[in-house]
């Protein structure tokens, strides 16, 4: 990337003019105001900016954006503030200007024949599923942030989640997006086309960018049909290995069927059942492993059932699956789902957590959950891995949480040697560093040798050439040229 200046702080005259154009519901400089938005949701960073802006429509913004670019001062885009490796808070410098599209909230037109939603960025990600299923259809996107992410952040990180298994992440449903580029001018790419070959697929540029290229305003989603039978049920396993053999079975009866494959470590569901209230071990007894599956088809008397108990007689009799718990209710089936959902929160309970959101080749995950744990063990005494999530994608959390006793700012200090043992291995598995929650602020200085080369060459010139001042979102996603 060619040196770029160093973004300039917004004078006196840019905030008039901005409050001009906003008005008052739109600008907020008073400190206090500011400060929510300045920290991340689990306080792990901690930024100023000069103030946040509020536009009301595309136009707005746009012309907000215009004032800022001639002006020189750098953007920071923020949706829900949900991110798990800081990429939308702002830096310390005081000079960013936070800009929040919370108010550009209408779900604008649900179309029950093409199957799309057009929609506003600043919708979360709950609203636009209910939205989606009032009409009779579903946004196949779910994350357990998903009550305060917006649709803008979900998109500009490229959110994955429970059901990527099944629907791809959220790059895959974006048929259409409106991004306001970095010197303010739009590019309207609002199209809800299936088949479009006329050139670069510039919408996919901006899903996954982190904000780093502009701000997304608006978005035409695919949808799918609402599930008319949905099964859900909790199964005991040896191990990861046990898991993929049941993942195996499951998608050789129809893999069109699988809408959730999820994992938990027994010392995870251990960590929920005893520190979350509310959640209970629905099986006789402790397992070193369980699978969260989930059936789901838009068909009618499908026997979806039939599938689910066929596969885990099957299971139990070649001794892969050593109990299961079928939900016989909604409510079961959300109490389900609330322990692996809780996996999060028992973490935090538990003392100070070093997450690492990592990806393999489905095939891989046993080995890497069996050589990070070692290895992990072996660099701190008593630390306490707690793999979970996403093994229907190869997406494993692999979290670490700290020794018992032990002071969490000293664990928390050593967070990159903790992140750099587990990429290693994640590496010589042929897997990414970062399989779902981005680069943002924690994980740029794992880019030059994860991504150096022609990749990130590549990626510093599209950089340049949509955002030649380095305005947009400084600090995320690039490490510093050197
Ligand atoms: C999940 O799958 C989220 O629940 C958060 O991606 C994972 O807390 C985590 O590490
Ligand atoms: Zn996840």
């Amino acid at each position: 990337m060619t040196a770029t200046p160093s973004p300039a702080s917004p004078t006196a005259d840019l905030l008039a003019r901005l409050a001009d154009l906003l008005g008052p519901s739109g600008i907020l400089t008073e400190t206090s105001d500011v400060a929510p938005y300045c920290t991340d949701w689990r306080s792990l960073y901690h930024g100023r900016a000069a103030a946040v802006l509020r536009p009301a429509s595309t136009a707005e913004l746009a012309q907000a954006v215009s004032l800022c670019a001639a002006a020189g001062v750098a953007m920071v885009p923020q949706g829900g503030n949900t991110s798990m490796v800081g990429g939308a808070t702002p830096d310390e410098s005081g000079r960013d200007i936070v800009v929040c599209l919370s108010r550009m909230n209408r779900v604008r037109r649900i179309d029950p024949l093409d199957h799309t939603m057009d929609i506003e960025a600043g919708v979360t990600l709950k609203a636009a599923q209910d939205a989606a299923r009032e009409a009779g259809l579903m946004l196949p996107l779910s994350i357990s942030s998903e009550g305060s992410a917006q649709i803008g952040g979900v998109l500009a990180t490229n959110a994955g989640g429970n059901n990527t298994v099944r629907y791809g992440n959220a790059r895959e449903l974006v048929l259409g997006l409106e991004v306001v580029l970095p010197d303010g001018s739009v590019f309207n790419g609002l199209r809800r086309l299936r088949k479009d070959n006329t050139g670069y697929a510039l919408r996919q540029l901006f899903v996954g960018s982190e904000g780093t290229l502009g701000f997304i305003t608006s978005a035409i989603l695919q949808l799918q049909p609402q599930p008319r039978a949905v099964e859900a049920a909790l199964c005991a396993v040896a191990g990861a290995g046990a898991a993929l053999a049941l993942f195996s079975a499951f998608r050789a009866q129809d893999p069109a069927l699988i809408q959730a494959f999820e994992y938990m470590s027994g010392a995870g569901m251990d960590l929920v059942t005893r520190l979350v209230p509310g959640t209970s071990l629905p099986l006789a007894e402790p397992a070193p492993a369980y699978v969260l599956v989930e059936l789901a088809t838009p068909r009618r008397n499908a026997g979806l059932r039939t599938v689910l108990e066929d596969v885990l007689a099957g299971m139990f009799e070649a001794g892969t699956v050593s109990d299961a718990v079928i939900a016989e209710s909604e409510g079961q089936r959300l109490a389900l789902w609330k322990l692996r959902e809780e996996h999060a929160e028992a973490q935090r309970r538990a003392g100070a957590s070093v997450k690492n959101d990592v990806s393999v080749p489905v095939s891989r995950v046993p080995e890497l959950i069996d050589r990070a744990s070692a290895a992990c063990a072996a660099l701190i005494p008593g630390i306490r891995p707690v793999p979970f999530g996403h093994i229907g994608d190869g997406n494993i959390h692999f979290n670490l949480v700290q020794p018992e006793g032990m002071d969490p700012a000293a664990f928390l200090a050593q967070d990159h040697r903790i992140m750099d043992t587990v990429a290693a291995i994640v590496r010589d598995l042929d897997g990414s560093f970062s399989a779902e929650h981005g680069v943002g602020r924690l994980k740029p200085y794992m880019m030059p040798d994860w991504r150096g080369g022609a990749e990130l060459a590549t990626m510093r010139r599209i950089k340049d050439a949509i955002d030649p001042h380095g305005l947009m979102n400084p600090g995320t996603l690039f490490p510093p040229a050197g």
